[in-house]
């Protein structure tokens, strides 16, 4: 974390004379500055992918993407329920989570609609650049250990989890007001890339992301990595929730049929952090094109990137080793740009050789946006 500017920002916020610093998530805590506000009610806040500096995301540059307003929750009176096809339920304080083994491991969230901006004709919902995306290292424990700890029935098919928030949607409208929730499968619930996360880069998890607790499910949008848990249902149906059904679904063709499905794992996708968009590089010398590259539950395989629109491409390098669940950072040295319009083009493979598609798919509806997209540069 970049030290002056955490000073910068807390001597401002002391003296209260910055207007954008209302923002702050607990007092005496600075607030999220120089995020770009997409929806100001709730709080809905893009990540400049410009600043990316590391491949973890600090916590008050994290984006944020909230239905409702944020819940207050009292840690000291707050509890897990775990319920339904299970032989215990369970009510747990933060005290009784922490006592199951504790497991720390960073992940890639990334909004189903990321992206969203760049489809034409446009479409309802935020407008996000590329930025709904971050990657946090987060502690806390796993799903399986909590349903071990209650004993999941045989019968079990899907796992909800219910956040504290809730509210009345209004397109689609939904049935009154309704908690935030979403499940998943029996079998990803008991993988151990699916966490309740009590920290966030090794700090107690901030309001705007879920304190006291949230699921991180290692591989899959954002939507699934349940804020604010405050309910656990196993349930021994298939769960037909709003988030899963009228929202965050997409058609899949099945034997030529259009079939509604959820939004699940994430897709390969590379963004570029820098140069930005009409950015004016300098001719004459080499420019550092950098970024960040994911693939869900699959690791990156590589990143190629185009100077030409997608005509040519050439091997970006690797700033890591690609694992399964977090982005990786790549870089490409272009040497000796030439003087004049560039369009410069990120594609990241996975380990599946899994890749982007040049077009867009408009059975993904308004999610899963990782069509290649261009960025114009200026060459001087
Ligand atoms: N309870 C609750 N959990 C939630 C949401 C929400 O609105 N309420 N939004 C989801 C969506 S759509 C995303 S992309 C991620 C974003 O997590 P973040 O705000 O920590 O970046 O949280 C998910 N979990
Ligand atoms: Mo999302």
């Amino acid at each position: 974390m970049d030290l002056t500017r955490r000073q910068f920002f807390g001597s401002a916020l002391a003296t209260s004379v910055l207007p954008g610093f209302a923002f702050a998530d607990e007092p005496g805590k600075p607030g999220f500055p120089g995020l770009t506000v997409r929806m100001h009610q709730p709080r809905n806040l893009e990540f400049p992918v410009s600043e990316l500096d590391g491949p973890l995301i600090p916590n008050e540059q994290f984006f944020i993407r909230s239905h409702f307003a944020v819940p207050a929750l009292d840690v000291k009176t707050w509890k897990l329920k775990v319920e339904g096809a299970i032989d215990k339920p369970l009510e747990l304080t933060m005290n009784d989570l922490q006592k199951l083994p504790q497991k720390t491991m960073p992940a890639t969230i990334e909004c189903a609609g990321n992206g969203r901006v760049h489809l034409a004709p446009q479409v309802p919902g935020l407008q996000w650049g590329q930025g709904a995306v971050g990657n946090a290292e987060w502690t806390g424990v796993t799903l399986a250990s909590v349903l071990a700890a209650g004993g999941v029935k045989n019968s079990a098919v899907d796992v909800i989890l219910e956040g504290a928030d809730s509210g009345v949607i209004a397109n689609p409208p939904s049935p009154g007001a309704i908690p935030f929730s979403h499940s998943l499968p029996i079998e990803k619930a008991k993988r151990d890339e699916v966490l309740l996360a009590y920290k966030m880069n090794g700090e107690t998890l901030p309001a705007s992301h879920g304190f006291p607790l949230r699921a991180v499910v290692g591989g899959w949008y954002g939507m699934a990595s349940v804020k604010w848990l405050s309910r656990i249902v196993v349930s021994d149906k298939p769960y037909q929730g709003f988030w899963q059904t009228l929202d965050y679904s997409y058609f899949e063709r099945r034997d030529g049929q259009p079939t509604l499905v959820p939004v699940q794992a994430m897709l390969p996708k590379a963004i570029l952090a820098r140069p930005g968009l009409s950015e004016v590089l300098p001719s004459g010398k080499s420019s550092r094109l950098f970024g960040a590259a994911w693939a869900g539950e699959n690791a990156i395989d590589k990143v190629d990137v185009s100077v030409d629109g997608g005509k040519t491409w050439a091997k970006a390098k690797l700033l890591a080793e690609p694992k399964p669940f977090q982005w990786v950072l790549w870089e490409y040295l272009w040497e000796n740009p030439p003087k004049g319009e560039a369009a410069i083009v990120a594609k990241a493979t996975d380990s599946k050789g899994l890749t982007q598609p040049a077009t867009r798919d408009s059975d993904r509806r308004t999610y899963m946006i990782n069509h290649l997209v261009p960025t114009a540069v200026t060459v001087k």
